[in-house]
């Protein structure tokens, strides 16, 4: 007969914290969120800490190499979508891992025969209107001049003027050589009061460009995630396929920590993937697994070698796994379950396996209560598909700015190596949908709303570290009236 757990699947909505003590010294100025990322034993530290307990869901719509620079400047970190060719996802990982704090590597070039309404075009597309242009409109090409938008007069010069004859050309332009530090940067765009200095190599090949803004947001980057040479810290999404080329390829890369992604990773094909890894490389290459939402599941993965564990099958918000497949649990309770799981294991073994919570996080809050629940670190897509960094497109819908976000299981992804139980390739059916989310604006300032909310329910909790709000937390279930009641209720709202 087929076994019957229990206890009913609940998810995050259905919980509530209780408010515990707060001291005088439980301040939010005083609440650290720095969480472990890998496996770690008793007594000593992860290797990988990350300072904010965030990472970005291993999808197109969710993680590129712009997402993971703007979410490791704030602390956190993305997992790189995998879903791309190998060369495609090295390139992420490269640009991530080459990009130096207000050094940036253009994203908008064309060649000096190119014309303004390419120009136009360009500006549109990237929403950048410094352009470099160099002889083959490429990053690194040799640079022959730059465009701003002080170049050019629209409805006065003409779409098909050459970009040669109203750009700044190279003889004019004033630029730095490689090695010149960022404070020496800044001192040449304040002294010839720029808005871009160009950065070249001894032959004149362009390399970046230090924007007069990027340096002072550099100054308010205080919780950057960085490795000891200071460069960003990445992960990327790897699948149970083609590992035997892609960790080889993303290791040479210099990525730091890999994510086995797949909807139910309970499998052969993940211990297989993780032998591999730790076979060829060892400890020096960390490697997550999931999703699981049991104690079987997480203790199978632990044994075959995983550094950390993702919990979550269903929960996403695009995400239809359930409604197609039948299968998941609600995320608190495969939390909670996984949570225990882990403390036993610690209890057993001394080795502590950091678990993440991934997808269904809806509020703020939801993302407090998985953290007390025993999450170490919270993976989202939805949150982070709605901000500027993320590589979907911004569209208007009925009037309301939106962006593009959808599962790795639709057939716009067609990530099927995801959803592979073997057999032969292709998806077979969807477990994801196409949708838009609200645009939300920058991710930063997003991040400190979001990071002010947590703090300041740990203060009401009466903690200041995320491993005593694990350990100590005292949540309570809610019944569907009391949800009523916690929202405005038997007053007619203002507009
Ligand atoms: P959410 O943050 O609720 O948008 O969920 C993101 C998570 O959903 C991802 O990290 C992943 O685990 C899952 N996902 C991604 N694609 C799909 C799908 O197409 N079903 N699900």
């Amino acid at each position: 007969m087929a076994k019957y757990l229990k206890e009913t699947s609940r998810t995050f909505s259905e919980f509530l914290l209780i408010p515990g003590l707060t001291s005088f010294d439980c301040v939010p100025d005083n609440v650290s969120l720095k969480t472990s990322l890998v496996k770690y034993r008793k007594g000593e530290k992860s290797t990988i800490e990350l300072n904010i307990p965030f990472v970005s869901a291993i999808m197109q719509s969710v993680s590129d190499d712009q997402m993971a620079i703007a979410l490791a400047k704030n602390g956190g970190l993305s997992f790189v979508f995998g879903s791309q060719t190998i060369q495609k996802q090295v390139e992420m990982i490269e640009k991530v891992k080459q990009h130096k704090s207000g050094f940036v590597i253009s994203t908008a070039n064309l060649i000096a025969e190119n014309t303004l309404k390419d120009v136009i075009a360009l500006k549109a597309k990237t929403g950048h209107s410094t352009i470099a242009i160099t002889d083959n409109g490429t990053a690194n090409g040799k640079l022959v001049g730059i465009v701003t938008g002080r170049d050019y007069r629209i409805g006065t010069d003409l779409m098909d003027k050459k970009v040669k004859e109203f750009m700044t050309p190279f003889s004019k332009l004033i630029t730095a050589k490689v090695g010149i530090t960022l404070s020496e940067a800044n001192s040449i765009i304040w002294e010839h009061k720029l808005n871009s200095l160009p950065v070249v190599d001894e032959d004149n090949n362009f390399k970046f460009f230090v924007f007069r803004k990027d340096y002072d947001n550099h100054k308010d980057n205080p919780l950057e995630l960085s490795d000891e040479t200071k460069k960003l810290i990445v992960g990327a999404g790897i699948n149970t396929r083609d590992y035997k080329d892609r960790v080889p390829a993303l290791v040479n890369a210099g990525v730091d920590v890999l994510c086995i992604d797949s909807s139910d990773g309970y499998s052969e094909w993940q211990k297989a993937t993780l032998e591999y890894i730790k076979a060829e490389y060892g400890d020096s290459v960390k490697v997550g697994a999931g999703n699981v939402v049991d104690k079987e599941g997480f203790l199978y993965l632990v044994e075959a070698g995983a550094d950390f564990v993702k919990v979550g099958v269903g929960g996403g918000s695009i995400c239809i796994t359930r409604e197609t497949k039948g299968i998941g649990r609600g995320q608190a309770t495969a939390l909670i379950e996984i949570a225990e799981a882990r403390d036993q294991y610690l209890k057993e073994t001394g080795i502590y396996i950091p678990i993440c919570s991934d997808g269904g996080i809806a509020q703020d809050y939801h993302m407090a209560i998985a953290l007390a629940m025993g999450a170490d670190f919270i993976m989202m897509g939805r949150y982070f598909a709605r901000f500027d960094e993320s590589p979907t497109h911004k569209v208007l819908v009925n009037g309301n700015y939106m962006k593009e976000y959808w599962g790795e299981g639709s057939n716009r992804a067609r990530n099927w190596e995801r959803y592979d139980m073997g057999g032969s390739t292709g998806l077979k059916f969807e477990e994801g949908v196409d949708s838009y989310v609200p645009y939300a604006g920058s991710l930063k300032d997003n991040l400190e709303v979001t990071v002010g909310k947590i703090k300041s329910t740990m203060c009401s909790c009466g903690f200041t570290s995320i491993a005593k709000f694990k350990e100590d937390a005292k949540l309570t279930l809610v019944s569907s009236v009391s949800i009523v009641e916690g929202g405005a209720h038997d007053v007619l709202v203002r507009e």
